[in-house]
């Protein structure tokens, strides 16, 4: 199978914001392993100066996100400088059906890798933890795809912002944190850290893990999107999301033409 070709034509459609066929309907016999190396391939090809590969996320660590869309288990995708938001500001140029969703970001110091990393390890490698917002889009019609698809489609990855204010990695039981997500004023989401896979921790874990199976690994300097700790909401042109961190203040988004 011509994983270049399959990877070229995801690039395509994520860089025209236009809607695909799943790859899984087209393409027999693609297996997970086959997916990340399309999604390396379609990530490769967009990075160049200026639009390096600055981070990881996981996606579907929690049991609520991983029911909603129908896939149970765990994924990562590759975070891209041009992913980064600036500003509070999401432009919908560029996008087919955004959701927003809040997370907690690890940012580290040192390199981690390998099969036996511990939290304890990913302590010692991080230099700060920070509220986030990511913004996924599926490039599948519908936000319908199997884990191969998704994978392929680099975890659905689009945008992401993280809060103007690092912590300490100490200050805070991460898992105790909750947040509140609200739509035009309105309280449409509501979590705490413990939705992604027990604490936020154990998600840098295994996506270190799962990097060591295909040779990779978390530089200094990266970020982690850990998972969503609610479920995404849908957002238009005109809507302000707002999302609240106990003891951390809010994040805040406006969606734009
Ligand atoms: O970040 C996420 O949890 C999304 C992973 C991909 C699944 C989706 O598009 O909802
Ligand atoms: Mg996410």
């Amino acid at each position: 199978m011509d994983l270049e070709q399959i990877a070229s034509e995801i690039t395509s459609h994520q860089q025209s914001a236009t809607e695909m066929e799943k790859i899984t309907l087209r393409y027999d016999g693609l297996t997970v392993e086959d997916a990340y190396e399309i999604q390396r391939l379609s990530v490769a090809s967009m990075i160049r100066p200026g639009n390096s590969l600055v981070g990881w996320k996981m996606g579907l660590t929690s049991k609520a996100k991983q029911q909603s869309v129908g896939v149970n288990e765990a994924l990562y995708g590759r975070l891209l400088a041009s992913m980064e938001l600036a500003q509070p500001e999401l432009s919908l140029k560029g996008l087919i059906h955004p959701r927003v969703e809040p997370e907690i970001a690890f940012v580290l110091k040192h390199r981690l890798e390998g099969p036996r990393v511990t939290p304890r390890d990913v302590w010692l490698a991080t230099e700060c933890v920070m509220p986030a917002v990511e913004v996924i889009d599926s490039r599948y019609k519908n936000f319908s795809f199997t884990l191969v698809d998704v994978v392929a489609d680099n975890a659905s990855s689009a945008k992401f912002l993280v809060a103007d204010q690092a912590y300490s990695p100490y200050q805070f039981r991460w898992d105790e944190v909750g947040v509140v997500m609200k739509k035009n004023g309105e309280v449409v989401q509501t979590g705490a850290g413990a939705a992604v896979l027990g604490h936020p921790v154990r998600s840098v874990v295994e996506l270190v893990h799962m990097l060591h199976r295909t040779g990779h690994a978390l530089e200094a300097g990266m970020v982690v999107l850990t998972g969503a700790i609610t479920e995404a909401i849908h957002v238009y042109e005109g809507d302000t999301v707002s999302v609240e961190f106990d003891e951390m203040g809010e994040i805040r988004l406006d969606v734009r033409p």
